[in-house]
């Protein structure tokens, strides 16, 4: 059995415990929090979440533990057969977390953690981050999934990924900048969130976001 390990405001772990719901594999959720603590750096190497614990030892780094996913557990897979769509897919997941959201997550200082971002980091990220949906729009079909008619991995972690960015851009800049670059994204949401396994996860993270603002 495959035991998860984080928390579910985090985006990277919403977008395993999703590929693990869809994919229908058996598995635990075990709450932990990212620390330096010599226990968790020896389970994940720089004391991040998530990360699965396997029989045959820990994964970190979600990518890597998508793909994983998609080897040992083929019978549902998220990945389209042929190569070159396959490699549509990690493209556009790759474009998705690299020039998108570790962008924005320079914001997340402010949106959930009581910080402040500088003004000059806050007109820097808005510039990246507009080239980072503009791009998106020029990979993305959205026919009516992202890359076509079947939906794949990179719908599952656009869902999440745009779920936590699109909140941070709003606390922030006041304005939803998806949207902007993206018309008509909210309705491939809403598509997306008519799968019970996404209205799961979503659920569980209204919940955690709601006790962690509580308590701030
Ligand atoms: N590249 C990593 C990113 C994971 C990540 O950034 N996790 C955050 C929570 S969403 C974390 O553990 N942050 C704590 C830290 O940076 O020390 C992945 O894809 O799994």
């Amino acid at each position: 059995m495959i035991t998860l390990h984080g928390f579910a405001i985090s985006n990277y772990y919403n977008k395993i415990k999703l590929v693990l719901l869809e994919k229908d594999i058996p598995f635990e959720e075990a709450l932990t929090y990212p620390s330096q603590d010599e226990a968790l750096l020896k389970r994940s190497p720089l004391g991040k979440i998530p990360f699965i614990e396997t029989e045959q030892g820990c994964l970190s780094e979600s990518q890597a533990i998508l793909e994983y996913l998609e080897e040992a557990y083929p019978e549902k897979p998220l990945y389209p057969a042929d190569p070159f769509e396959r490699a549509r897919n990690r493209e556009l997941i790759q474009h998705l977390e690299l020039n998108i959201e570790l962008i924005a997550r320079r914001l997340y200082k402010e949106a959930f953690f009581g910080g402040v971002v500088s003004e000059e980091t806050k007109q820097e990220v808005k510039e990246r981050v507009e080239t980072g949906l503009a791009g998106l729009l020029r990979l993305a079909k959205f026919s009516p999934y992202l890359l076509g008619s079947e939906i794949t991995a990179a719908d599952f972690l656009a869902w999440v990924h745009f779920g936590t960015f699109g909140m941070a851009l709003q606390k922030v800049y006041g304005e939803d900048l998806i949207s902007k670059h993206i018309p008509g994204v909210s309705s491939y949401l809403a598509l997306i969130e008519s799968r019970p396994h996404v209205q799961k996860v979503a659920a569980d993270r209204a919940l955690a976001l709601e006790a962690f603002f509580k308590g701030k």
